[in-house]
């Protein structure tokens, strides 16, 4: 496994054409604008390179680009990528880096439709029936997507904070056997025995690198209200930090998406707001951030003279 670098590259896509609703390909620029970089610069990970792909122009399936992006970056060590429904890309990409990785989807929906069992229609969810070998007997032939090549099996991911499962999806999680706790799971285990067991399902036999892919309608709507699909009843701040500490912990994490914050959803300039500062949060907890206040160096204290 390789060295992590210090330094993180942001990747803004402002894309929003996986579902129908406009305005998060805003997304990006929100949380850049809510102080991402000065939060991360902050941590000591050294200079935070900020790239945006105009990816909204690229026809829809056509994520090569980003994908190759990726590569490159990966070579300067930590990466993470703000992407909306287009996981696809960034978990395509970083597996052609890194194929023995892991995913930990952290997020309200399954995304886990096929283009057969859809009833929305909407790409954003759908992505992971695409990476997952298993499912692509069941999977038609669509043009554009000729290349994107299954990835992941179904023992590499691991949901945390399911509560809005199609009817479709609940069957393939549990018909072919794929790890998730939902916020029922959460309320019954503690967040504390639910990382510890994800951590037990991804890295039992070998240590692998994470990519994070965090939803931010996995957070409970009184939070993060800025968003296309909330759903009541989800992760408290303190499970949402504390999903992002521990994963940080591990020194195993790789790539981030945090995809669906749309600041044209907010009811207000100030629902935007806290949604884009939930989501800095987020990003700067995955790289290093503590509550304890660890994150900062702090050699001496003042003597008086
Ligand atoms: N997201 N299961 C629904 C669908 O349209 O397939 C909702 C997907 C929501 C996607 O925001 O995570
Ligand atoms: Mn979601
Ligand atoms: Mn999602």
């Amino acid at each position: 496994l390789q060295k992590p670098a210090h330094s993180v590259a942001l990747i803004g896509a402002p894309f929003s054409r996986g579902q129908k609703r406009r305005g998060v390909d805003h997304g990006p620029a929100a949380i850049r604008n809510a102080g991402l970089t000065a939060r991360l610069s902050g941590l000591g990970k050294g200079r935070a390179t900020c790239s945006s792909g105009r990816v909204e122009k690229w026809p829809l399936a056509d994520m090569t680009g980003a994908i190759r992006s990726l590569g490159l970056l990966h070579d300067i060590g930590f990466f993470y990528v703000l992407f909306f429904s287009l996981a696809l890309g960034s978990i395509s990409g970083h597996t052609r880096q890194c194929p023995h990785l892991c995913v930990i989807w952290v997020d309200a929906h399954a995304d886990i439709n096929t283009p057969l069992t859809t009833q929305s229609g909407n790409l954003h969810g759908q992505p992971v029936s695409f990476l997952l070998r298993e499912l692509q007997d069941k999977m038609p032939l669509l043009p554009g997507f000729s290349w994107l090549k299954p990835c992941l099996s179904t023992s590499d991911i691991v949901y945390i904070g399911l509560r809005d499962v199609d009817p479709a999806e609940h069957y393939i999680l549990k018909n072919y056997d794929i790890q998730y706790y939902s916020m029922r799971d959460i309320d019954r285990l503690g967040i504390q025995k639910v990382m510890e067991r994800t951590f037990e399902q991804l890295m039992s036999r070998r240590q692998r690198p994470i990519h994070l892919s965090f939803d931010i309608d996995a957070f409970d709507p009184s939070l993060a209200p800025a968003t296309g699909t909330p759903v009541l009843g989800g992760l408290t701040y303190r499970e949402g930090m504390y999903i992002t500490e521990e994963i940080h912990n591990t020194g195993l994490l790789s790539a981030v998406d945090l995809v669906e914050v749309n600041p044209l959803l907010g009811a207000s300039q100030e629902e935007v707001n806290a949604t884009a500062r939930l989501a800095v949060d987020v990003l700067a907890t995955c790289f290093g951030h503590t509550r304890e206040g660890a994150h900062a160096v702090f050699d001496e204290l003042p003597t008086p003279n």
